[in-house]
């Protein structure tokens, strides 16, 4: 058994939870803040067999887009810029999904 956790941005987030719910997946929604944007985003607990891990990644690159985001000045940059800070307003590509993938050793419902 695997853990998928994906961060995906919150338009995305209901039609992916729906489209796994009806093809058999479990999915756990949290509501997560990405470090660089600080801009709210979603991640998703997903529990599959491993036969089924492929048709789970292909449903989330499906549903997901990549779309362009405004880092504003109160965005942290990168080490070595000297404020810390952007200066002005940097537009950045977010997703269309950040999975990683788990191995999970055990599986219990109680
Ligand atoms: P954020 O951290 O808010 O990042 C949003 C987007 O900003 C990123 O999109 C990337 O295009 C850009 N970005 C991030 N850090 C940057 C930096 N130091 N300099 C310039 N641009 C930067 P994605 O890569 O698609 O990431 C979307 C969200 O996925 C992230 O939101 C974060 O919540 C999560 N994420 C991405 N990589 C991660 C990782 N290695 N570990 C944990 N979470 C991650």
């Amino acid at each position: 058994m695997k853990l998928l956790i994906a961060i995906v941005q919150d338009e995305d987030a209901s039609k992916l939870i729906s489209t796994l719910m009806n093809e058999g997946y479990g999915v756990t929604k949290l509501a997560t803040t990405g470090g660089f944007l600080r801009a709210g985003n979603t991640t998703l607990l997903i529990g599959v067999d491993d036969a089924k891990l492929d048709g789970a990644l292909d449903v989330i690159e499906k549903v997901c887009h990549s779309r362009k985001q405004v880092a504003s000045a109160a965005t942290q940059m990168s080490p070595g810029m000297s404020s810390g800070f952007a200066p002005y307003p940097v537009e950045v590509m977010v997703g269309g999904a950040t999975v990683f993938t788990l191995n999970v050793e055990q599986f219990k419902k109680f």
